[in-house]
């Protein structure tokens, strides 16, 4: 399959993350897209090609317009504040505090558009969360076009960004974006599907109230794994979503035998609302030696996920989500794309 991928992910580096009270190194960094990229060539996956330009449109349909136009200015608004290092918010208006007063200093907006303090900015932050954007809409054209399945290796991730927030290393939802291409290309209902090992919140809330593209997750038990706040198995989609949405979340420390049975669910949950096109959430952190993560899965496992997913005999866009063991990285993700080529 062609892998979409493009170099302006690089510039989204050199941000940290709070951790036991220390700022230390992001997790989500470039090294995480090199290595999936080299693995790519190594077991010659297929060809590797840029984006094509892409107009905000689609991402206009599923994010608030405010938040949106907010995204690209957070660094020049942040420098002119005199900061040189990297963007984060330290305050969140969580229930109890007004959220009808845009506040206007930088400090604050950032925490108004987010829900945690994991999506930094530095200089080359919008550039590469508008490459990624780029590099999901040229993925799933491609599928729209004909391909069997199509890659996109973008980051930051997005499938924590709802539509009017931020957060978990995530901006714009390239997985929703995806799906949405999908159904203004033609397709009557698309399935995304997330592997990842933390909830899709954020694609979650996107599509909560839709009957046109079902959401199905497999992560870690939200009350004790992140984000938290989101991902129970009584989420099922509200008014015309109602019984769209399925998560399927298992206690932290699950291993192959019990994730694998949470796929073939997964996957009868997609198959039963006979989607057109499946859109896959891919994070290869549920990986046992993942820094961040607490699943048990092996190396050898992401191949026959590949497998099973192509079962359900649908057009496939996998997009890039979480793996944060970098050197098992490549193995794991392309052990997944190559699994489904098989
Ligand atoms: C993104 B994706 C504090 C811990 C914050 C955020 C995890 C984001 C995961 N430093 N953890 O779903 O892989
Ligand atoms: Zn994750």
């Amino acid at each position: 399959m062609k892998t979409v991928y493009s170099e302006a992910h690089r510039g989204h580096s050199g941000h940290g993350e709070l951790v036991a009270g220390a700022i230390v190194p992001g997790f989500e960094k470039p090294e995480r897209a090199e290595i999936i990229r080299a693995r790519i060539d190594e077991v010659d996956l297929g060809p590797v090609v840029p984006p094509a330009a892409q107009t905000l449109a689609t991402a206009h349909k599923l994010h608030d317009a405010a938040y949106l136009a907010f995204l690209p200015q957070v660094w020049a608004l942040w420098r002119a504040e005199g900061r040189h290092g990297p963007a984060m918010p330290f305050a969140w208006p969580v229930p109890g505090l007004r959220r009808d007063v845009e506040p206007e200093r930088i400090d604050a907006r950032l925490g108004f558009h987010s829900f945690d303090g994991g999506a930094s900015f530095v200089a080359g932050t919008w550039t590469a969360i508008r490459a990624a954007h780029d590099v999901a809409l040229t993925a799933a054209d491609l599928v729209a076009d004909g391909a069997p399945a199509a890659f996109a290796l973008g980051r930051p991730p997005g499938h924590h960004a709802g539509a009017r927030f931020m957060g978990g290393y995530c901006y714009i939802n390239n997985a929703a974006l995806a799906a949405e291409r999908l159904r203004e290309r033609g397709a009557a209902r698309v399935a995304v599907l997330d592997i990842d090992y933390h909830h899709g919140n954020g694609t979650q809330d996107i599509f909560y109230a839709r009957d046109d593209v079902v959401f199905v997750s497999i992560h870690g038990d939200p009350k004790t794994e992140f984000p938290f706040f989101l991902g129970h198995a009584d989420e099922t989609g509200t008014g015309a979503g109602a019984g769209f949405t399925r998560n399927l979340p298992l206690p932290a420390g699950t291993g192959w035998e019990a994730w694998a049975d949470a796929l073939d669910a997964a996957c009868d949950e997609v198959a039963r609302h006979r989607p057109d096109a499946l859109v896959v959430s891919l994070g290869v952190d549920t990986f046992a030696g993942d820094p961040i993560s607490r699943f048990r899965l092996d190396s050898a496992h992401f191949p026959r996920i590949g497998r099973r997913l192509a079962r359900l005999g649908l057009p496939t866009v996998f997009v890039m989500e979480g793996g944060y063991a970098v050197e098992a990285i490549g193995v794991n993700a392309v052990g997944v794309l190559a699994g489904f080529e098989e």
